[in-house]
């Protein structure tokens, strides 16, 4: 049997906005907005007013994924439900009803609380009137929100998380249109991910102040770890390689854990006159205020050449004028969400944490299989037949574990996600669940991967 470590946590990752829905919502997130004007650009036309109806559900769901051996849960806590007037940061009281029952019902359920406070979903409003995260007012105000967050809930929740996948917001909002408010801007995308590290850099700053070095309260941030590997071994694609790495993984990596820049990274954007906007005194916050633990969400690696130099050019700067993506040949893939399936990385970033971030404690925040029409593995009693998710988790915690047994720091792994929810634009195409949500009826019914999921995390490790 693969055993690991005594302490490891075995949980489930899921976002507010993904499945509270929008019940009791006084203000929208970008998301909620973006739906209730523009509902053709997401799939089937579903968008996220429902949700997995978690809103009103949470007591059975946190029951139910109990039952599927989750015994930690991450989620979030939306600034566009919580805060009543963003300047002021004041507080809706239902919305502080709502998240303190949650939090109650993880606890009375044996349910570690893992809280986020970003995920993708910016309040509309900040949204138009500042930029959102292109403003540094706004990080000003979001820091605020997150003290509202740790006052009101600090006293029963552990851990906490300033941001996730904040190279995603980058991606989606500023260089390839697949989140509000689908700009095209390159060095704006350069000035948002500074303001992001800013941002978690203020937050982490009123956690301390409030917290001192209390051992039993971490802080950290969540990336989307996607390791770069190059074609081949020519000078051209390893340069490719290098730059997709500092731009993809070390922009945050190392602001948060190092608590600075990649001098490689700053040397570009400045050469090529893109460089953020930034004081010293910014600079000194970020090298101080460094994360506790790091989440690790890993799906799929980044493989890249060298650019096709023709049709690239520095006037309309894009960070991909220094990489192309590859396509492996042989690659084995997700098809359903189109993602190479790669464990092997896992492996790697382990490496990588231990021996170029301090070993700092760390853990798997996101891991999972996407699949479309789950209903063709569903038998007549609803439950779904998903080996192919449990060969996933396998494979990748099989990884995990050599990193682990070669001393990388790492203390669990949540897998994405406990109950079927809604995804941005993708609604409920992929499914995700160790349970699924008959999205008709909210029934909710635990799959295979679900009970081979409470085995493993009842006997802490499975039989390969
Ligand atoms: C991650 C996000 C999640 C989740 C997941 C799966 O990037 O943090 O919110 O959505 O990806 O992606 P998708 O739902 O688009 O298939």
């Amino acid at each position: 049997m693969l055993k690991f470590p005594s302490d490891f946590a075995w949980g489930a990752a899921t976002s507010g906005p993904q499945s509270e829905g929008t019940f009791k919502k006084k203000h929208q997130n970008v998301f909620d907005y973006w739906y209730a004007n523009d509902p053709d650009k997401f799939y089937d036309g579903v968008g996220p007013d429902t949700a997995s109806n978690f809103f009103n559900d949470y007591k059975e769901d946190l029951a139910l994924m109990r039952k599927a051996g989750i015994k930690s849960l991450r989620t979030s806590i939306q600034w566009s439900r919580l805060i009543d007037d963003f300047e002021k940061c004041t507080v809706n009281q239902d919305a502080v009803d709502f998240y303190n029952n949650v939090i109650n019902a993880m606890l009375e359920n044996g349910i570690e609380p893992y809280m986020n406070l970003c995920h993708f979903d910016m309040p509309v409003e900040l949204q138009h009137k500042y930029g959102g995260f292109e403003s540094k007012h706004v990080t000003d105000l979001y820091a605020g929100f997150a003290e509202q967050c740790f006052k009101l809930f600090g006293d029963r929740v552990k851990n906490w998380f300033t941001f996730n996948e904040p190279k995603v917001i980058l991606d989606g909002a500023y260089l390839y249109q697949f989140h509000y408010p689908l700009k095209v801007d390159g060095p704006l995308s350069v000035q948002v991910a500074y303001n992001i590290n800013l941002a978690s850099a203020k937050t982490i700053e009123r956690f301390r102040k409030l917290y001192g070095n209390d051992d039993d309260k971490r802080i950290g941030i969540i990336l989307n770890l996607t390791p770069a590997y190059s074609a081949s071994d020519s000078k051209e694609d390893k340069e490719a390689a290098e730059f997709a790495e500092l731009w993809a993984n070390k922009m945050f990596l190392d602001p948060a854990i190092l608590g600075c820049y990649p001098e490689k990274l700053v040397e570009i954007l400045k050469r090529d006159g893109v460089l953020w906007d930034y004081t010293q005194e910014e600079l000194d916050l970020i090298a101080k205020e460094t994360i506790d633990v790091l989440g690790v969400n890993y799906y799929h690696p980044f493989r890249v050449k060298a650019p096709e130099v023709s049709s690239k050019s520095l006037q309309d700067w894009m960070p991909d004028i220094y990489f192309d993506e590859y396509e492996m040949p042989g690659r084995v893939m997700n098809v359903d969400k189109g993602w190479e399936i790669f464990p092997e990385a896992l492996y790697d970033i382990a490496i990588n944490v231990r021996d170029n971030y301090k070993n700092i404690p760390w853990f798997v925040s996101e891991n999972g299989m996407g699949v479309s029409r789950e209903e063709r593995f569903m038998d007549e009693n609803g439950v779904v037949h998903d080996d192919y998710r449990i060969n996933f988790m396998k494979n990748h915690l099989k990884e995990l574990h050599r990193g682990i047994e070669e001393g990388s720091n790492c203390h669990g792994y949540f897998v994405w996600t406990g109950i079927d929810c809604w995804s941005w634009m993708n609604a409920y195409r992929n499914r995700y669940g160790l349970i699924r949500d008959d999205i008709h009826t909210q029934i909710k019914t635990i799959k295979d991967s679900g009970r081979w999921f409470k085995e493993t995390s009842d006997n802490n490790g499975f039989e390969e």
